[in-house]
């Protein structure tokens, strides 16, 4: 009887360490993630640039279809070394595989979904932001946006 009791508490305090072990490495796992995009003191520095996925279409003389699909705004600018959030929110067009010329950044922009991008550029310059889809007219496009970096 005694024994018993004994393993039930022991079971008790083994259940108490391995909850708070789990809910300490979920709590770690949050707030590595949160400190890799930005911590608290800098995420009041960073700027949030709002772009959505737009389309033109028109119809010529002729009765063809002709259409576009676009970053709104297509330029944007960005102060040197400035931290800044891109979120992209899909709206026409299903899909828009991205990059941005010049450096590592890529991205998928999903219909109805928010892509959000963290970026900083150390260099001055005019970075063009591309939809692999849509890079042309030949191709629904030109998707385009020019980040300008002064
Ligand atoms: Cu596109």
């Amino acid at each position: 009887m005694h024994i018993y009791i004994l393993k039930k508490r022991s079971f008790f305090i083994f259940f108490l360490i391995f909850v708070s072990v789990i809910s300490a490495s979920i709590l770690f796992y949050v707030n590595s993630k949160a400190v890799t995009t930005f911590n608290q003191s800098e995420k009041g520095h960073a700027r949030e640039i709002h772009l959505v996925t737009g389309e033109f279409k028109a119809k010529t003389e002729d009765g063809q279809e002709i259409e576009a699909y676009r970053w709104d705004p297509g330029t944007i600018f960005i102060n040197k070394n400035e931290k800044v959030i891109l979120r992209i929110y899909g709206v026409n067009g299903r899909e828009h595989p991205f990059i941005i010329e010049g450096t590592k950044i890529e991205g998928v922009v999903k219909q109805g979904e928010e892509s959000v991008v963290e970026v900083q550029f150390n260099k001055e310059g005019i970075y063009r932001l591309v939809c692999l889809t849509h890079p042309d007219k030949h191709s629904n496009g030109p998707m385009i946006a020019y980040i300008v970096v002064d």
